[in-house]
């Protein structure tokens, strides 16, 4: 079986040690975060290969997301722009994200960054709503791998992440729904659902997306349920201290496909789901 490949924008990441109001904080930390690699880390962290591709700018901020990223096990695979920076984000523990972002490296992204990739050895390709909305470029980019991902026969897992910051619920709507119905594994939260569709609960959703073989919803500190055929599981959420919950869909989404190539049952796949976002619910990081 091959690696797990994961495409999307990386970013340095700063955020306060406590979760503080950015305004006040005074010690930060500084890692590498962008939803498509922080599911990559975790799936790393869960013993499983995996690729990272993107685009960073010439600057140590991009060096610092490659080594970020080596360390926590991943292997990267970076073009790397002469003319467009790295991107940044910032928390604000309690009320959100920061982006300083447009005319990244990774926004410039197109097709082409598929060039070289060998689909033979992929076993899931994953991707989320986030990169479409980065640009044009990016959103070609999107259809590529779907189109790619399908002729090669490979797995495409894909999470919704919409992103209000990047574009309208009215553009994201149409756009994410096609995106999702070709993916084999969609991941999607009630609220995004809710804000992008008007779903009500997660059957509701399941009518909107019959097409992915397996389809998980998640309603944040309630739980989440998976649809597979006839089969729907629901599994509850770990009650946890929620310290900051940036990063802790995709710990969600790293559990869920490492259990998934681990062949193990739709109730265990949600279990350790729901065991990596606790862990990262419970740090100001995006990652465990
Ligand atoms: O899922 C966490 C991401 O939202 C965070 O890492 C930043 O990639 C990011 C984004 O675009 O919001």
């Amino acid at each position: 079986t091959g690696a797990v490949l994961c495409l999307g924008e990386t970013m340095g990441v700063v955020a306060p040690m406590a979760p503080e109001p950015l305004r006040l904080a005074e010690t930060f930390r500084m890692d590498a975060g962008g939803a498509e690699s922080n599911v990559a880390m975790g799936l790393a962290r869960l013993g499983h290969r995996v690729v990272w591709r993107s685009r960073l700018g010439n600057d140590p901020l991009g060096q610092r997301v490659l080594d970020r990223l080596v360390a926590a096990g991943v292997e990267p695979w970076a073009e790397i722009d002469p003319d467009r920076p790295t991107g940044l984000y910032l928390k604000d523990p309690g009320a959100g994200v920061h982006y300083y972002r447009a005319g990244s490296a990774a926004a410039s992204s197109s097709p082409a960054l598929l060039d070289a990739v060998r689909w033979n050895d992929v076993s899931i390709v994953h991707v989320s709503g986030i990169l479409p909305a980065l640009s044009a470029g990016c959103a070609d980019l999107v259809d590529a791998v779907l189109d790619r991902a399908a002729a090669a026969s490979v797995t495409v897992s894909f999470d919704v992440n919409f992103r209000p910051a990047l574009w309208s619920s009215q553009r994201a709507s149409m756009f994410l729904r096609e995106l999702a119905r070709q993916a084999d594994i969609v991941f999607v939260g009630l609220d995004e659902a809710q804000a992008l569709w008007g779903s009500a609960d997660a059957e509701d959703v399941r009518r909107l997306l019959p097409d992915p073989d397996l389809l998980v919803v998640k309603d944040a500190a309630v739980g989440a349920t998976a649809f597979h055929g006839a089969a729907v599981v629901f599994e509850p959420a770990l009650v946890v201290d929620v310290l900051e919950q940036v990063g802790a869909g995709d710990a969600f989404a790293a559990g869920f496909l490492a259990a998934t190539l681990e062949k193990r049952s739709l109730g265990d796949r949600l279990r350790l789901a729901h065991t990596c976002a606790a862990r990262v619910l419970g740090t100001t990081g995006d990652v465990w």
